[in-house]
């Protein structure tokens, strides 16, 4: 009889257990990775904006341009072998998690800033930083406001769902400056609302503040003035879905390659022709495979003789539109700045 009562426990704790790590997933290793869906597929789905100035810009003949858009096409590279097999998929700021956790995209690389309530609650795995931002706020010229201070009974245009309403109703309130908050969904209703004065200030990630004046100077727009006061860390970059490390680590080791090549003095016009000796250099052309699922050795390769090294990347997008990388945390840590990656070997 105790023997029997013994056994049935025994065999009532083994069925728990299964169904505990049925019903729990614990780990994530035998559903299928979004890596071969994407391989099946030959495209990866990047979730990107559409009117970003120097970051996304869907053009008049229908292509994509600016700094997001070279990212998506490095996880091509990477993955595909091919930085031209991308889909992208534009996405306003309010539904750019909903459209990672069904599925619509594969990768979300639209000026998404990486929090801890993002990272534990909107099923969203951040990856490397691309681009360290803050937030800024800017000002007609001829306001003769200098500073935050100035802004006190201001009305100031933000942009819904961002970190941007969030920093402005913590830092003023701290700070005790009073103010009006007009919310808009996109950034071209926000940057029309203040052309059309509807608020004084409008406040955004610094980096699309500095293209939005240069580019509304450079069309003729009255003179801006950016306040010389950044009150946020908005560490901007790609972002998958929680719970596939394989598409995880695919996406991620194809974008840092574009800093390793930068550091290694590699770019898109001498990767294919070195001839030197360093062991690290050679790691990182395919003499060691990191056997990173679904990369192939020269993935790396790929990546920057299509794409480009960091440098280039951010040379051609960001630079010409008022955006200069001296002087910001968007140099190498060899430099003073924070882009730094773990190494390929
Ligand atoms: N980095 C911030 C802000 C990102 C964001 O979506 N900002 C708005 C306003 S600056 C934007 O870029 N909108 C683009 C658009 O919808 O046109 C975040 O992740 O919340």
């Amino acid at each position: 009889m105790l023997k029997n009562k013994k056994l049935i426990t025994l065999l009532c704790a083994t069925f728990a257990l299964v169904l505990f790590a049925v019903a729990c997933g614990s780990d994530d290793s035998d559903d299928a990775s979004l890596l071969e869906e994407v391989q099946d597929r030959d495209s990866v789905r990047c979730g990107v904006r559409d009117a970003l100035a120097g970051f996304a810009v869907l053009g008049a003949d229908g292509s994509y341009s600016g700094f997001d858009v070279e990212f998506c096409r490095v996880v091509a590279a990477g993955v595909l072998g091919d930085a031209n097999k991308v889909e992208f998929i534009p996405l306003e700021t309010a539904d750019r998690f909903t459209a990672l956790q069904s599925g619509e995209v594969d990768v979300l690389i639209r000026n998404t800033t990486w929090t801890a309530t993002r990272d534990g609650q909107e099923g969203a795995n951040f990856l490397f930083t691309t681009f360290y931002d803050g937030q800024g706020f800017i000002v007609p010229a001829d306001s003769g406001i200098t500073s935050l201070e100035g802004l006190q009974d201001a009305t100031i245009c933000v942009a819904q769902g961002t970190t941007t309403e969030l920093n402005l109703n913590a830092v003023f309130s701290a700070r005790g400056i009073n103010f009006t908050p007009a919310f808009f969904d996109t950034n071209t209703a926000l940057q029309e609302a203040y052309e059309g004065g509807q608020c004084e200030s409008y406040t955004g990630d610094a980096s699309s503040l500095a293209t939005y004046k240069f580019t509304s100077e450079r069309d003729g727009g009255p003179a801006q003035y950016v306040i010389p006061e950044v009150i946020s860390k908005e560490p901007l970059g790609p972002v998958v879905a929680d719970g596939d490390t394989a598409w995880a680590q695919a996406v991620n080791w194809s974008i840092m390659a574009t800093v390793q090549a930068w550091e290694f003095g590699l770019n898109s016009g001498n990767i294919n022709s070195y001839s030197g000796d360093d062991p690290n250099v050679l790691n990182f052309l395919g003499a060691i495979d990191p056997s990173i699922e679904g990369l192939s050795t020269d993935f790396a390769v790929n990546v920057v003789s299509q794409v480009g090294n960091y440098q280039q990347i951010y040379a051609r997008t960001l630079e010409p539109l008022g955006l200069p990388m001296a002087g910001s945390a968007n140099r190498l840590w060899t430099d003073g700045g924070l882009l730094y990656t773990p190494p390929y070997r």
